[in-house]
């Protein structure tokens, strides 16, 4: 099976670290949504990163249904989601948020990258702001509540969030402010130094 997009993606890069934690093999062939759209298209019309292409030639798109359909093929007991009702539900709040923030960055980056200038829509971009503002307090709240753990070992909850973070950091800088966010910071920091994430960098 293939994984296709770049790394500097949230999505394919929270898809390729998952697979490595599953222990499934992925071939990965970084593709760009804009500098290679023709190619893309080639295997993706949709030209959606990440797509995952199976050996039979199927074509799966979104990182969260190729995780799970990962999931699936790697089995329970090697899960990256906890099955109590509770846990599981907390771990789905965090990467909802996680991915709503990885969404509004990538909203802001398309606005600043591609958009001209002069028909850029303030309101438009503020409110973009404020939602990635509440996504990020919301998170730091949760692991102010319950941080996530740190002992070696790390899930899709802390998967998703690192990935974010890390994404937001790079690509919008000026909307985060490590010091507002501490244990976001902080859990990233850990998740960062884990060889799956340091075998799968943002390109
Ligand atoms: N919900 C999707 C979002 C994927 C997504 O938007 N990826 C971006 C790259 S970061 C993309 O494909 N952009 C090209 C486009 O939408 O035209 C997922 O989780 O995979």
């Amino acid at each position: 099976m293939k994984l296709i997009g770049m790394l500097d993606s949230p999505y394919v890069r929270r898809a390729a670290i998952s697979a490595k934690r599953l222990g499934i093999a992925l071939e990965h062939e970084s593709v760009s949504v804009f500098r290679h759209f023709a190619h893309f298209q080639d295997i993706n019309p949709v030209v959606k990163a990440p797509t995952l292409v199976l050996d039979d030639g199927e074509v799966l798109m979104d990182s969260t249904l190729i995780i799970d359909y990962l999931e699936t093929l790697a089995g329970p007991a090697k899960s990256l989601m906890p099955s109590e009702p509770r846990q599981r539900l907390r771990a789905l709040r965090l990467i909802g948020l996680a991915l709503a923030a990885s969404e509004k960055s990538v909203q802001l980056y398309y606005e600043r990258n591609l958009r001209p200038a002069d028909i850029q829509y303030a309101p438009w971009v503020e409110r973009v702001e404020g939602q990635l503002s509440a996504a990020y307090a919301a998170l730091e709240g949760e692991l102010e509540k319950q941080p996530l753990r740190t002992d070696g070992s790390i899930d899709q909850d802390g998967i998703t969030l690192a990935v974010a973070w890390s994404f937001t950091r790079l690509v919008v800088p000026d909307q985060v402010d490590a010091g507002q966010y501490p244990r976001i910071a902080e859990f990233t920091a850990y998740a960062e130094g884990l060889e799956v994430f340091v075998s799968t960098p943002i390109e």
